[in-house]
C-alpha cells in the first residue's frame, strides 16, 4: 500500500507540480497541491517544497491564489483557460493561466505540517521563511476582499471555491437561479460514470456564475453585488482559521514579525467569535452554512459541519454536541465514516460526488480534529475506516459509505489513482 501510494504521487508528478488525477484533472489545483505536499513531506521533502513553490508562483499581485493553474494545455478537462479567462482581472498573473476562483486556504497549516513531519528541521524552516509572506498576503487579500460585513467570516462566490462542488447545501441557491442552457462538451463524464458526477443542469449553473464574474472582470466588490451565490462556508472558514493559527506559530518561531502576528491574532479572534455566533446551530448540534445573498442560514449537515474541530473553533460543550451528531447521524453500523452528507437526509446519495460518498481529505481533517479534542476512539475509528476502504478498493477519489456494498465487489468512485487519497494515507499511517 505504501509503495503504491508513493507510486501514484510519482506518476502524477509533472515536473514541478502534481495533478490530482490523470486525464480527469490534468492541471494543478490549490487545495489538492497543499494536501499532496503533506504526503511528499514523508519521503521526498524537495518535491513537497517544489509543489508549494510552483503553486505560490502562480499567486496574483493582490495576494489571490487561483483554484486551478493551467500549466499545460489539455483537452481532457472542461472548462479550461479560455472559458475561465482570468486574465480579465487587472492583477492576474500573466505567466500562469488560471481560474479566477479560489479554494479553501489551507497553505498556512500545510507549512506547519511539513515542518512537523520534518521534525522541526531547520532547512524546512528556512524554506518556510521564503514563502510564508505569500501565504500571509493571501489571508490579507481574503480578509480585505471577501469579508462583506467585516465580521471575520469570508464568503465564497462559487461552489467550486468550496471544494465540495455539488453538495446539497447549494440546492436551494440553484432554485433561485434559472441560467440559460449552455451547449458544451462534458469531459469529466468521459472518464467517470455520470452517475457519480454533477448533472448537466448543475454545470449550467456553474458556468453561468463564471460568466457573471467575467462580466465584471472578476472584480470582487462587483461580484459581491451581483452573484446569486454568496456563501459563508464552514469548511472554507475553518481552513482559514486553522491556517491563521499556523501562521502565528510559524512567525513566532521565525521571530521579528510582530505586526503580522498581531494582525493575525485580531483576525483570528473576530473570525472564531463570529463563527460560533453565526454558524453553530444548537438544534442540529452542528455547524451550518450561511447564505449571504438571501440572508439566511442553510440548515444542513455535511462533513464540512465537523471541520471546525480541526481548527479548534468549538468550545468543549459544542465539540461534544458535534461528536454526538457525528456518531448518531453519520456513524451507523453499516456506514463507514464519514459520509460527505447527512445520511439521514433524503438528499443523501451514497454514489454521487459530494452528496454522500466518503472523501479522504475530510476524514483526514476529522481524524486530527477529534484527536485534538480528546476523542481518541472516534478518531481511531475514522482512521481505521479510511485505511480499510483504501485497502479494499484502492486510491480512488471518493467511496461508498455503505459497508454492505463492498460485499458486491464494488470499486471506488470518481477518478482512480487519486493524489490526495495517496498522500493523506501516507500521513495517516505515519502517525
Ligand atoms: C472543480 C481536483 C478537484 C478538487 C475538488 C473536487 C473536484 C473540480 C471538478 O476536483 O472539483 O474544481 O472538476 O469537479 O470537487 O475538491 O479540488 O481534485
Amino acid at each position: 500500500m505504501k509503495n503504491k501510494a508513493k507510486q501514484i504521487l510519482n506518476d502524477n508528478w509533472r515536473d514541478g507540480y502534481t495533478v490530482p488525477c490523470k486525464d480527469l484533472y490534468p492541471f494543478q489545483w490549490l487545495w489538492d497541491s497543499g494536501l499532496i505536499a503533506i504526503g511528499y513531506a514523508h519521503y521526498d521533502m524537495s518535491k513537497a517544497k517544489k509543489e508549494l513553490e510552483t503553486l505560490l508562483n502562480a499567486q496574483w499581485k493582490n495576494g489571490f491564489i487561483p483554484h486551478m493553474i493551467f500549466h499545460k494545455k489539455s483537452e481532457t478537462y472542461f472548462p479550461g483557460p479560455n472559458f475561465h479567462s482570468a486574465i480579465l482581472h487587472p492583477n492576474s498573473n500573466k505567466d500562469y493561466p488560471s481560474t479566477g476562483l479560489t479554494q479553501p486556504p489551507i497553505l498556512g497549516f500545510v507549512l506547519e505540517k511539513i515542518y512537523q513531519i520534518a521534525n522541526n528541521n531547520e532547512g524546512v524552516l528556512n524554506f518556510i521563511k521564503t514563502v510564508i509572506d505569500k501565504v500571509y498576503l493571501n489571508h490579507q487579500y481574503l480578509y480585505e476582499n471577501r469579508d462583506l460585513n467585516n465580521e471575520g467570516l469570508l464568503y465564497i462566490y462559487h461552489n467550486w471555491e468550496s471544494g465540495t462542488d455539488n453538495s446539497p447545501a447549494w440546492d436551494a441557491i440553484w432554485e433561485t437561479m434559472n441560467p440559460t442552457e449552455y451547449s458544451f462538451e462534458r469531459r469529466d463524464t468521459t472518464h467517470v460514470n455520470p452517475e457519480q458526477r454533477p448533472t448537466k443542469r448543475e454545470y449550467d449553473h456553474y458556468l453561468y456564475m463564471i460568466d457573471l464574474a467575467k462580466s465584471v472582470n472578476y472584480n470582487d466588490a462587483k461580484i459581491a453585488e451581483i452573484s446569486p451565490f454568496l456563501v459563508q462556508d464552514p469548511l472554507y472558514n475553518s481552513m482559514l482559521i486553522k491556517s491563521n493559527n499556523s501562521l502565528i506559530k510559524l512567525y513566532e518561531l521565525i521571530g521579528g514579525n510582530s505586526t503580522k502576528v498581531e494582525q493575525l491574532k485580531k483576525w483570528q479572534e473576530k473570525s472564531i467569535t463570529s463563527f460560533n455566533n453565526k454558524l453553530f446551530n444548537k438544534e442540529l448540534g452542528a455547524y451550518i452554512y450561511y447564505d449571504l445573498r438571501n440572508d439566511k442560514p442553510i440548515n444542513v449537515i455535511s462533513s464540512s459541519s465537523f471541520a471546525p474541530l480541526y481548527a479548534g473553533i468549538p468550545a468543549k460543550k459544542q465539540a461534544a454536541q458535534l461528536v454526538n451528531t457525528l456518531t448518531t447521524k453519520f456513524g451507523g453500523e453499516d456506514l463507514y465514516l464519514c459520509a460527505s452528507f447527512d445520511p439521514t437526509s433524503e438528499k443523501f446519495d451514497p454514489k454521487k460526488y459530494w452528496r454522500g460518498p466518503v472523501w479522504i481529505n475530510l476524514n483526514w481533517l476529522l481524524y486530527y480534529g477529534l484527536q485534538d479534542y480528546g476523542y481518541h476512539d472516534l478518531a481511531q475509528k475514522i482512521k481505521s475506516d479510511t485505511i480499510e476502504i483504501l485497502e479494499k478498493v484502492g486510491f480512488y477519489e471518493y467511496f461508498d459509505p455503505r459497508k454492505s456494498e463492498y460485499n458486491k465487489n464494488i470499486k471506488g468512485y470518481g477518478g482512480s489513482d487519486f493524489s490526495w487519497s495517496a498522500s493523506l494515507f501516507l500521513d495517516l499511517i505515519n502517525n
